[in-house]
């Protein structure tokens, strides 16, 4: 250093700050103001070195300690750090490059000394006096809100022994329940037994009802096709009488031949009307249209009568009418006759047949009655008393089977509960089952804690899954800080959602925000009482003037 440098410094720079009997270089905390007393031949040695310089090397704006520690208080040295008292305010250690840079880092103005740069202005007590204000209502509001969480844990621990209690009760009276369901079932099977029997039989007797009206009508149908077959009434129906009847061109070339009719004829010139019903009609039944059927079909302005040729009805059959057999006597062993009486008025009035054909009403009412003649009639008296029986066996076994599933739900549930860790001492139990809502510009963001989080849009539409339930997600030394909500809906080309809560105390349970920091990965910042931690004396000391840091 040169002696005209060391001459103008001995004068200027070691500024010392005395406090408290002890005086320090500028830019010194108290707390370290004992390694900066002058040494024997007032020297200062180096903190971190073992260099030694006068002390008037301190603070000359000279960097001489290779540790930079001989220049608290000037921004000589590169990477110290300059300590503000900050007297009314906190205390802190500001880069030393900011020392005398012409802006006013420390609120009592203690960095820019060299007033002919800057002058500043002491704000330490505006300050301080804000901060005491914040930190008065930070520690009411941790006080309340400790107060609710200690509601929370007394209410937590409640709940599960409620719950343990629950469960434990639950799965004695599901013992019960599912004995009784098994007394009730036996009951039903006793029950359904007689009444399938019954059933069965009164089933089994309807159709073979069914199979013999079939039979009847087919045979009926056979005579029909005779009597239109036989044109000329000789009792016989011969090739001619076939030929001309269009349904019998079995190759569909237009043009019925001899061979296709003999084919149906089992090779004969003529069949009488027992050997057609025998043999020839189960040949032709199913192709077999009859004469008025195809007149029917070639529109509505041929209205003509059928030629004598084509088409010769029968006067006393109407090809519409179906006819009823009468009433089948014991079609089945045990079968009960009396279950199928036809209603039909089978009076084989010839003027009431020929009337139906003409009237529309008429015919509908045939419908209906055609229609109900497929149904299979009531069941007997006893078969229904045994059908009642047996309800009510059901019933019965259905409302035992139902207790026992309702029970099993609420075990599940109980258990559910009692499986989640609600913090260590269940003080967030209290937020299960309930949910909370954040409305911003596009979403409103929903958070049920401890089992899901999502997402509607506000303009409408569906909800987003963005994550169920996952883990505690805080830091290592603060576990609880942070949940994690995971395997929400797919992001196209992108993540499964998830969410991040960020916890914090607050006087109520309250999402205070939610957005998206990364595509799919969104962060809720939730304020809950749960979160709240007493207050200490040390943390809310008001002694300002400490310069410890
Ligand atoms: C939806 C929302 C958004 C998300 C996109 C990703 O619009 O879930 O939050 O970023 O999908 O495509």
């Amino acid at each position: 250093m040169s002696a005209m440098l060391l001459s103008v410094l001995s004068v200027v720079v070691t500024i010392l700050v005395v406090e408290g009997g002890i005086g320090r270089p500028r830019g010194v905390p108290l707390s370290r103001a004992v390694l900066y007393q002058p040494g024997e031949g007032n020297t200062f040695k180096c903190l971190n070195t073992v260099q030694e310089f006068p002390f008037e090397y301190v603070n000359d704006d000279y960097c001489d300690c290779d540790d930079g520690t001989d220049e608290p208080g000037t921004a000589a040295c590169p990477n110290m750090k300059f300590f503000c008292q900050n007297k009314g305010h906190v205390a802190e250690d500001i880069l030393s490059s900011r020392v005398n840079d012409g802006y006013c880092d420390c609120c009592d103005g203690s960095d820019e000394y060299q007033q002919e740069k800057i002058q500043c202005t002491n704000t330490c007590d505006e300050l301080g006096r804000k901060r005491r204000e914040d930190l008065v209502r930070e520690k009411e509001l941790r006080e309340t809100g400790f107060n609710i969480r200690k509601q929370y844990v007394e209410e937590g621990l409640q709940n599960l022994q409620t719950n343990k209690a629950l469960a434990e009760e639950l799965e004695k009276s599901k013992e019960q329940m599912i004995g009784e369901r098994e007394d009730f079932e036996v009951k039903k099977t006793e029950a359904e037994s007689p009444e399938k029997e019954a059933k069965e039989k009164h089933e089994k007797a309807w159709e073979a009802v069914k199979a013999e009206r079939q039979a009847a009508g087919d045979k009926l149908k056979a005579a029909q096709a005779f009597q239109q077959l036989d044109h000329n009434r000789d009792t016989f129906i011969t090739v001619d009488e076939m030929l001309s009847q269009s349904c019998f061109d079995k190759n569909k070339d237009g043009s019925v031949t001899v061979e296709e009719i003999k084919e149906y004829l089992e090779d004969q010139e003529r069949s009488t009307e027992d050997e057609f019903l025998e043999k020839i009609w189960p040949n032709i039944k199913e192709i077999y249209k009859a004469p008025v059927e195809e007149s029917e079909t070639k529109g509505d302005e041929d209205m003509s009568p059928p030629s004598a040729t084509h088409t010769v009805n029968p006067p006393s059959i109407n090809p519409d009418r179906k006819q009823v057999p009468p009433p089948l006597e014991d079609v089945t062993e045990g079968g009960s006759p009396d279950d199928f009486e036809d209603d039909d008025d089978d009076d084989g009035s010839e003027d009431d047949d020929e009337e139906d054909d003409y009237n529309i009403p008429a015919v509908e009412d045939k419908k209906a009655e055609e229609e109900e003649e497929e149904k299979m009639p009531d069941y007997d008296e006893e078969t229904k008393r045994l059908i009642e029986v047996a309800d009510e066996a059901r019933r019965l076994y259905d409302e035992a089977d139902k207790k026992v599933k309702d029970v099993e739900s609420q075990i599940s549930n109980a258990k559910k509960y009692l499986e989640k860790d609600f913090g260590p001492e269940n003080e967030y139990a209290f937020l299960y089952n309930k949910c909370f809502e954040y409305t911003e510009r596009e979403y409103t963001y929903k958070l049920c804690p401890f089992d899901k989080a999502s997402q509607r849009p506000k303009s409408g539409g569906s909800e987003t899954n963005l994550g169920l339930w996952g883990h505690w997600d805080g830091t290592s030394d603060d576990g609880y800080s942070a949940q994690k909500y995971e395997k929400g809906q797919n992001c196209w080309n992108g993540p499964d959602r998830s969410v991040k809560i960020l916890l914090q105390c607050g006087m109520e349970n309250q999402l205070l925000s939610a957005s998206e920091p990364s595509r799919c990965e969104y962060q809720f910042e939730f304020a809950t009482p749960a979160r709240c931690t007493q207050p200490t004396p040390e943390e809310y000391q008001m002694n300002y003037d400490h310069d410890e840091l």
